[in-house]
């Protein structure tokens, strides 16, 4: 047997306050991609982040209708054979969860624990909103479409359906939100949204509604639980905050060479190394990544950008020298918006979009 360094003694994983029984529970149904995955340009479904609220409902693909109705000259029905008919559209996107990130908080606000992984990017196949929504006639006074999925449970005291909206003009934007029935060239698997998804490209996941059952045109702002009293960035309780939409930029990095089995902490062999991963805005296209070695940051190589809603890959050479280093990566989107280097702290833990730090040890 090969003798190796100790890893270091701080986890990445290291929060302020041990984890719940709650938190476990929440962390062992809703499972992050591990970021050697981050090496694929697209995430096989088995290994994309899964983030569910409250349980995967059991739905009769043949019996299943998507219903839009409210305010809305029309009222329209469609079975899933119906959608599959019309205009057919595939687009590469990358999700990301709001919640992302949560756990490098502190203090740690107590949801799903994230650390980096609540991220993929898959191809969705659907058919695009807009067209569907102009059919209907969305009636002038209309403020708001309402998507609602057939999960159900209580969150807040409130019992509901997983539901979310987007303004009628975000509903039909020329940003193709897609209602997808497939995930990378297959039927959606049961966790991402069996038999039919929204898709809403550059925004984080929880806009993008799953199980989809209904839209609905409403005449006053939804108030629905998702909407008003979670998925905010909040200071405490009372406030009300402001509404968490797009993903903001961010760079990931695979982590080099192999793992420690406890920490996670990365041990390398000296010399050349390939650094790589991905970045992204729901903002503006990546104009640029940096990686820093021990603090000192150098500008990363691009690949050629892939499409306009998925991660753009990056490389960097790194010449390792033995012993101990921090690595960091550092995403800047076209509006001139940039990672932070230390999380901003929200009541409800949303969009941190700190930058990644890997603890490496190099051996001679
Ligand atoms: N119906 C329904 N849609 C949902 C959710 C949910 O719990 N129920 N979770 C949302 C959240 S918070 C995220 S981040 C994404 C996750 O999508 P994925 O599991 O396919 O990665 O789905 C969103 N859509
Ligand atoms: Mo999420």
């Amino acid at each position: 047997m090969k003798t190796v360094p100790k890893p270091t003694t701080e986890s990445g994983a290291t929060t302020d306050v041990p984890l719940t029984a709650e938190e476990l529970q929440l962390a062992s149904r809703n499972h992050a991609m591990p970021l050697e995955m981050l090496a694929a340009d697209r995430t096989p479904a088995g290994m994309h982040y899964v983030l569910i609220h409250f349980d995967v409902p059991a739905i009769d693909a043949g019996a299943w209708r998507l219903r839009i109705g409210g305010a809305v000259r029309r009222p329209l029905e469609f079975t899933l054979a119906q959608l599959q008919a019309r205009e057919q559209r595939t687009l590469a996107v990358t999700l990301e969860c709001s919640g992302n990130g949560r756990s490098l908080l502190k203090p740690r606000p107590v949801s799903q624990p994230w650390i980096h992984g609540g991220i993929g990017t898959a191809d969705w196949t659907g058919t695009p909103l807009a067209p569907l929504l102009a059919e209907a006639g969305v009636e002038p006074e209309s403020v708001d479409m309402v998507f609602t999925g057939a999960d159900r449970g209580v969150q807040g005291d409130e019992e509901q359906n997983y539901a979310r909206s987007l303004n009628v003009s975000e509903s039909m934007s020329p940003d193709v939100l897609l209602l997808a029935y497939a995930m990378n060239g297959a039927p959606l698997p049961p966790q991402h949204g069996f038999p039919l998804r929204l898709v809403v490209p550059g925004w984080y996941g929880m806009a993008s509604v799953k199980w989809l059952t209904g839209i609905e045109a409403i005449t006053v702002p939804f108030t629905g639980f998702q909407q008003m009293s979670s998925y905010r960035y909040t200071s405490d309780e009372a406030d009300l905050g402001q509404p968490v939409t797009r993903m903001k930029v961010r760079a990931l990095m695979v982590p080099p060479g192999i793992p420690y089995f406890m920490t996670r902490d990365r041990l390398v062999n000296a010399g050349q190394v390939l650094l790589r991963g991905r970045a992204w805005s729901g903002r503006a296209p990546i104009r640029q990544v940096k990686v820093a070695v021990d603090g000192v940051w150098s500008e990363a190589q691009l690949d050629p950008p892939d499409g306009e809603f998925a991660w753009r890959g990056w490389t960097f050479r790194w010449q390792a020298e033995p012993g101990r280093h921090q690595l960091m990566c550092r995403a800047m989107d076209a509006l001139g918006q940039v990672q932070p280097l230390e999380p901003e702290w929200n009541y409800l833990g949303f969009g941190n979009n700190a930058v990644q730090k890997v603890q490496v040890t190099v051996r001679s």
